[in-house]
């Protein structure tokens, strides 16, 4: 009777707290909100549970777990509940590892316990108890995240009976992250890693970006530029590195970095960096070797070569595979990985860019050391708004190929537009290379299924920085969120990321949850109708690629600029990439050249990419060319529109700061879309000499003005 008082108390304290408390949110807390239950049910249903928790078993990460529940406890409840965690075994939740279950479980679900691998996970409910087991702490901490996430999105908890194992073994992000904390293609402020006050101080900011990580599964990190400093590979720098290391283990987070091929002569002076020099291979194992001593769980390397002014075994007559080797044999004893980037092309122009990485690695595949995977971007280019597939997942049987997505949005409006790239990467990860007949998808060769690969692995290129709320754009955190998602199973439902990202990070109000969840589903492609309709593609301003850009031409090299890649003239538009132009169709599945070969029947969201098309062309849409040009660059200003009244209607669902943050970002967007729609317009209605279609608006200002427009300080370069 008297605890039934004391019960009803508390919730009646809680819910004063909750109508009394500020709302104010500058989203630090990512989609690790725990934000207070809204309703006395909820409340008074995940109280039991979370009051009583029996955690078997010591470690760092048994640590983490406990701090996690105590942290989450608080917040669901307002700091009015500090949950009970022992060991006892008792809790309305259990969490420990196999080993330590009661015998009557282990017997009882053998099956499934047998089922779980190294980084996977049992949710149960079994008499009473919610049971979060695995055979590795790491699992521990996994199942953990994934319980308080089912509390987060209000699941039932008696009806528990979850295993995962996660799909792809090494699950990255990559920092493009200068030693100065500026960052390349950073919107988000500065580097978070302040290299200058470690080893000793330990930012709250790594722990939390741990957390994040952990929470998603996110196993590994490259904390540095691809476009790399040799001196992070010194002891000042490694001594550093490790402290980070120790920092993350506990999370299961392994630490890797960026190797500069020519570090030996830049660090020793040696008189070459060539591959097959034996001074170099030594210098390289010793390298390895000491770096090992400073983190002895160190992930490997991550390496771009021969690109962009990058040093690589090019520079001595060696191939890709030459230079992937000396660094692969100096990590070999050790366990490490080299993940050498495809995403190398000549200083010269000698072929259409985007056939290059295929002729170079294509005939190596086969040659790389077992511990060398092969790291290729979503697309043959260069992280476009839409892009074919990179025709190397179609093409390496023999080595392991990982996936680089770029989670900042270099390409995609940078830090203010709202576009969910879950969207383009599911386009990708479901697309078709056919290698082994229908089915052989981009997810298939990633898991490791479709080619039995030794190694698998997903790497996105980080969205984060210093900015309070860690990404810029406070959705743009959902690309993190929803990257770690489809790496741990890139075969996951994107709607139903959507839909637990909103829940965890605002609320659980389902008005907000399905207008928010749709703007979220239809912002790719309408950032790709007002910036690259139809194929088009690195049309964006020169260098920093901010805004519209499709006049870019000249200077050092002709494909970075924007009329090697449309090639307007009066005649048409378009890179002819079939047999009679570039032929870098030919570097696909026949299967796959059959969808884009011919002109009338190639998807209309490629067809500028694959074709030379006159501006009178009647398309499969019943348009010219021209109108249907116009028309989409119209559809995505008025898609824009549309994003910004439905995130009006839902005003006063969440808090004011984050609804008006966004709500000022989606002003921008509007005007930057009908900024690309008009500039795209006038510029290419220049060759095509034809009068806007009806239905769009005429632009504000004239060409010239938009050929002019200066820019200062573009951030991210
Ligand atoms: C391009 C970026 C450049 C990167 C390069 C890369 O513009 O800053 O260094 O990719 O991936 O998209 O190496």
């Amino acid at each position: 009777m008297f605890t039934r008082f004391l019960k009803s108390l508390f919730f009646a304290c809680f819910f004063v707290l909750l109508v009394f408390t500020a709302t104010a949110n500058d989203g630090y807390k990512l989609w690790l909100q725990y934000a207070p239950f809204e309703t006395h049910t909820e409340a008074h249903y995940y109280h039991e549970y979370l009051s009583d928790i029996s955690l078997v078993g010591q470690s760092p990460t048994h640590e983490v777990i406990s701090k996690e529940f105590q942290l989450a406890t608080e917040g669901f409840f307002k700091g009015s509940l500090t949950p009970r965690i022992d060991s006892s075994g008792n809790g309305k939740i259990w969490v420990g590892k196999i080993s330590d279950l009661p015998v009557k479980i282990s017997r009882s679900f053998k099956d499934q316990l047998e089922k779980i691998g190294d980084q996977g996970y049992l949710l149960l409910y079994v008499s009473g108890q919610v049971i979060v087991t695995a055979k590795k702490d790491v699992g521990l901490l996994y199942g953990t995240f994934a319980l308080l996430k089912a509390i987060q999105t209000r699941e039932r908890l008696d009806e528990l009976d979850r295993l995962e194992n996660p799909k792809i073994q090494t699950r990255m992000l990559n920092h493009w992250d200068n030693l100065n904390r500026t960052v390349e293609r950073g919107y988000a402020g500065f580097s978070i890693w302040n290299w200058h006050r470690l080893p000793n101080h330990i930012d709250k900011q790594y722990i939390d970006y741990a957390r994040a990580n952990a929470s998603l599964g996110i196993n590994a990190t490259s904390i540095t530029n691809v476009n790399a400093n040799a001196l992070v590979l010194t002891p000042i720098y490694l001594e550093k590195a490790a402290a980070i290391a120790d920092a993350f283990r506990p999370y299961g987070i392994k630490l890797y970095l960026t190797a500069r091929f020519s570090a030996p002569m830049e660090l020793d002076k040696l008189p070459t960096a060539d591959p097959l020099d034996p001074a170099v291979q030594a210098w390289w194992k010793d390298k390895a070797k000491e770096i090992y001593e400073y983190i002895p769980d160190f992930g490997g390397f991550v390496v771009k070569a021969d690109s962009e002014g990058q040093p690589g075994p090019h520079n001595y007559g060696r191939t890709q595979a030459d230079g992937a080797n000396l660094l692969a044999e100096a990590l070999q004893p050790f366990g490490g990985l080299v993940m050498w980037r495809a995403f190398v092309y000549s200083e010269n122009t000698p072929t259409d860019r985007t056939k290059q990485a295929y002729d170079e690695f294509k005939p190596l595949d086969g040659k790389f050391l077992d511990n060398v995977i092969v790291q290729v971007k979503n697309g043959p280019l260069d992280f476009q708004p839409r892009e074919p597939f990179h025709p190397l997942f179609g093409a390496m049987p023999e080595t392991p190929l990982m996936m680089e997505f770029q989670i900042t949005k270099e390409y995609l409006g940078q830090d203010t537009h709202w576009v969910n790239l879950a969207s383009l990467w599911k386009e990708v990860l479901q697309a078709d290379t056919y290698a082994k007949g229908q089915g052989s998808t981009i997810s298939k060769v990633l898991d490791g299924s479709l080619h039995g690969y030794k190694h698998t692995a997903i790497t996105g290129v980080a969205n984060i920085g210093t900015d309070r709320n860690w990404t810029g754009h406070p959705t743009a955190q959902a690309d993190w969120y929803s990257y770690g998602r489809l790496a741990w199973d890139p075969h996951t439902d994107i709607g139903q990321i959507a839909e637990d990202w909103l829940k965890m990070t605002f609320t659980t109000d389902a008005t907000f949850v399905s207008t928010a969840k749709n703007i979220m589903l239809k912002s790719h492609s309408i950032a790709v109708d007002y910036m690259t309709p139809l194929g088009l593609h690195h049309i964006m301003a020169r260098s920093h690629h901010w805004g519209p850009g499709p006049w870019v031409t000249g200077g050092r090299r002709d494909d970075w600029t924007a009329t090697y890649y449309h090639r307007a003239s009066e005649d048409g538009i378009g890179f002819d990439r079939t047999s009679a132009g570039s032929n870098a169709l030919e570097q696909y599945n026949p299967a796959v050249q059959k969808q884009w070969q011919d002109l009338e029947s190639t998807s209309l969201d490629y067809l500028l990419w694959f074709h030379r098309v006159p501006w009178d062309k009647e398309l499969s849409s019943g348009n010219t060319l021209w109108m249907e040009m116009a028309l989409r660059y119209q559809r995505g200003v008025e898609g824009a529109r549309w994003m910004q009244a439905e995130w009006d209607s839902i005003e006063g669902k969440i808090d004011e700061e984050r609804f008006g943050h966004i709500r000022s970002f989606l002003k921008i967007q509007v005007s930057e879309a009908e900024w690309w729609r008009d500039a795209c317009l006038l510029y290419f209605q220049q060759f095509a000499q034809q009068p806007l279609p009806e239905g769009v608006e005429a632009p504000e200002k004239d060409l010239e003005y938009y050929m002019g427009f200066r820019r200062f300080f573009v951030p991210g370069i």
